[in-house]
């Protein structure tokens, strides 16, 4: 028996499906049909399928923590809502021991990882954010420091006038373990300048990641969706990473970043449905067949829909925050003051019908 409905008529959409369901990768093309034409139920079932060869029922989660050192940015991104210009009453720009004193108030709690990131400040160099972080290692040598968007690696290691296998090896050697996902964007290089102009390009966003992955430093991948994008831009956009990580295997995540309309010069362009959310996250689980992990990040989707998208292809819910990260509650996001414990994010997998597992930066079960 089929595990593909009857109601699906259309030729072209079921020899999709079967080759979903066959493990067979789909082209492109074949994806932007299921950007199409298939409905929510229908990605929700190949996903599934997907989802369950990859992952089981296990959906995963961490304790972590963010560090955003400063807003101030020599980019101007329009769809950014947290860059402040220097000097703004709401721009902030932390020294050493600031951060310090972030990472002092986790003494004693059993978080796993920092996740560092923030603006491209003009002036703060390579050193700068390198002794950063041999200063959190001195003082929590077991954290693992997921620290830079490819977009702030990119500035500080030409400011610092090193090829990026020189500059990631350098930052290795300080104590980065790998590497967020952000500043990815949409890689379509006309959309990319319409929405933020001059920033790190990307074929640079997609060379330091594949430099890190050479250099042992294994990372995640973003994609900014729901603005003035087309389905065949976010086609495009997992394909340059699945091609990518066909050479490599070093991205561990795929995070698809719902643009959030509050406070930036694109708010006018409204925010797209959770259905929208959901056949998105569907879509990547599909097309991506070769990055591991799908992540709903719960501070920006909000915990009810992130634990939806467990049943869209989603395994991943990010961490525990406590309240450390400001990017999406600047951008409208519901959740205000991101905190959840580990016994709340335990709940949300259970009730939705999957097996909460913790984790380590690097996916190895901790529980
Ligand atoms: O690159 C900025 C995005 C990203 C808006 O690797 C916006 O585990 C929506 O990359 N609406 C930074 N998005 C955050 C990021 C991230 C988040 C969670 C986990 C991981 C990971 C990485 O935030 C930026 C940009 O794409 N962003 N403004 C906005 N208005
Ligand atoms: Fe700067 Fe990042 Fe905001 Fe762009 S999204 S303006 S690079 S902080």
């Amino acid at each position: 028996m089929s595990l593909i409905p009857d109601y699906i008529a259309d030729k072209e959409l079921r020899e999709i499906a079967g080759k979903t369901i066959s493990g067979i990768r789909l082209t492109p093309g074949e994806g932007l049909v299921l950007y199409e034409k298939a409905d929510l139920a229908l990605l929700g079932l190949l996903a599934s399928v997907v989802r369950r060869r990859k992952n089981g029922n296990y959906a995963y989660f961490n304790r972590n923590f963010h560090i955003e050192p400063t807003n101030i940015c020599i980019y101007n991104c329009r769809f950014c809502s947290y860059r402040r210009p220097a000097g703004d009453p709401e721009s902030w720009d932390y020294s050493h021991d600031d951060m310090l004193n972030t990472l002092r108030r986790f003494d004693g709690k059993n978080v796993t990882e920092v996740h560092i990131t923030g603006g491209v400040h003009p002036s703060h160099d390579i050193h700068f954010y390198g002794s950063l972080i041999s200063r959190i290692k001195k003082h929590r040598p077991s954290l693992h420091v997921k620290a830079f968007s490819a977009v702030e690696l990119d500035h500080m290691i030409r400011m610092a006038g090193l090829t990026p296998d020189k500059g990631l090896a350098l930052l290795k050697d300080y104590g980065l373990d790998s590497i967020p996902g952000g500043g990815a964007e949409i890689f379509d290089e006309q959309l990319r300048e319409q929405i933020s102009n001059e920033k790190t390009s990307s074929g640079q966003w997609l060379l330091i990641h594949e430099t890190a992955h050479k250099t042992g430093i294994s990372s995640n991948a973003t994609m900014l969706y729901g603005h003035i994008e087309t389905y065949a831009h976010r086609i495009d956009h997992m394909n340059r990473l699945r091609i990518l990580q066909d050479r490599t295997m070093g991205f561990n995540a795929f995070i698809p970043l719902k643009f959030k309309k509050a406070n930036n010069r694109m708010s006018h362009l409204g925010e797209v449905s959770i259905i929208e959310d959901l056949r998105n996250y569907a879509v990547a689980r599909i097309f991506l067949d070769n990055i591991p992990h799908l992540k709903a990040y719960w501070p920006m989707t909000g915990r009810t829909v992130a634990q939806i998208s467990l049943s869209f292809g989603a395994d991943d819910l990010d961490g525990t925050i406590d309240d450390t990260t400001k990017i999406y509650s600047m951008a409208g996001a519901g959740e205000k003051n991101p905190v959840m414990t580990s016994g709340d994010i335990c709940k949300l997998i259970s009730e939705a019908g999957y097996i909460p597992v913790e984790r380590d930066s690097l996916y190895n079960r901790i529980n």
